[in-house]
C-alpha cells in the first residue's frame, strides 16, 4: 500500500476519539435537497419552518470541500420517487394532513420527484462530476439503493455523515450502517431538524451506551483531523 492509501486521523469525538484511515472513509450527505431546505417543497407542505434546517449548510460545505481536496469518497443522497410514484407505497403518500401530497404539482415541481427542481440538491452541496449521488425511495440510504455496494467495491468501513434531518433519514441511515458493519461518525453541526430536541436526542440516541450507533463529532473538529499530519502513516505492509 502507498503511504497515502494508508494515512490516518485522529478524530475527536463522543463518546471517544475515534481513529480513521482516510482510504477507508467516506463523506455521506444525507438529502440536502430544495425539497427539504427551501420554502415550497416536501419539509414546508408537512408544516415544518424549513429555516431551521439552513444551519446545517455552511459546515456541511467546509466539510465537503475538505474532503474533495484529501480525495474522500463523497457520497450525496436524496429522497424521493419515480415520476410514476411505483416506488412511493401509498401508506407514505397517504399519512397526514399536508398542504401538497408527494407527487402534486408545487411552486418547485411535483413534490418530492426525481427530476424535478425541489428533488435536487441545493446549490452550495450541488455534487461535483463524479461524485456519487444515491437517489432513494426510503428514509434509510441502504433501503432498495446500491449504497452498500458501492462502499463494498471502494474498501469503505467508516462514513463521516452530514444531512437532514437529523433524527429521520440521517438516524435511519446510521441504523442501518450499524446493522451492516460501518463505523458511523455524525458531524452534529452538519445536521439539522425542524424540530430542534429532536437533533439534540437524536444525536444523544447515536453516542450513548458507549457509542450504541457510533459517534458524534463536528465539522471544527473533523477539519482538523483532515488537515494535521498522520499520527500514524505508515503500516507494515509494502
Ligand atoms: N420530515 C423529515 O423530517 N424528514 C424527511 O421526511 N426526510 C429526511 O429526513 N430526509
Amino acid at each position: 500500500m502507498t503511504q497515502a492509501q494508508t494515512e490516518t486521523g485522529l478524530i475527536a469525538a463522543e463518546p471517544t476519539d475515534v481513529e480513521v484511515v482516510w482510504s477507508r472513509t467516506a463523506l455521506v450527505i444525507i438529502d440536502m435537497q430544495r425539497d427539504f431546505l427551501e420554502p415550497g417543497g416536501f419539509g414546508e407542505t408537512l408544516g415544518n419552518d424549513v429555516s431551521l434546517l439552513q444551519s446545517a449548510v455552511a459546515p456541511c460545505q467546509m466539510v465537503l470541500q475538505a474532503a474533495r481536496a484529501r480525495g474522500l469518497l463523497v457520497v450525496h443522497t436524496r429522497e424521493g420517487h419515480l415520476p410514476d410514484l411505483s416506488d412511493a407505497p401509498p401508506a407514505k403518500i397517504e399519512r397526514g394532513a399536508p398542504s401538497l401530497r408527494i407527487g402534486d404539482p408545487g411552486p418547485m415541481g411535483r413534490i418530492l420527484i426525481r427530476g424535478e427542481a425541489g428533488h435536487d440538491i441545493v446549490p452550495a452541496l450541488y455534487p461535483a462530476a463524479g461524485e456519487i449521488v444515491i437517489d432513494k425511495p426510503g428514509k434509510g440510504a441502504f433501503y432498495a439503493t446500491a449504497l452498500g455496494d458501492i462502499l463494498k467495491t471502494h474498501g469503505i468501513d467508516t462514513l463521516l455523515v452530514c444531512g437532514v434531518t437529523t433524527e429521520v433519514c440521517v438516524n435511519t441511515t446510521v441504523r442501518e450502517a450499524n446493522d451492516r458493519g460501518y463505523r458511523c461518525i455524525v458531524l452534529d453541526d452538519c445536521c439539522a431538524s425542524y424540530f430542534p430536541q429532536f437533533h439534540e436526542i437524536g444525536l444523544q440516541m447515536i453516542k450513548a451506551q458507549g457509542g450504541i450507533f457510533g459517534w458524534v463529532s463536528g465539522s471544527t473538529a473533523v477539519l482538523a483531523a483532515m488537515t494535521t499530519a498522520s499520527p500514524q502513516p505508515l503500516t507494515a505492509s509494502a
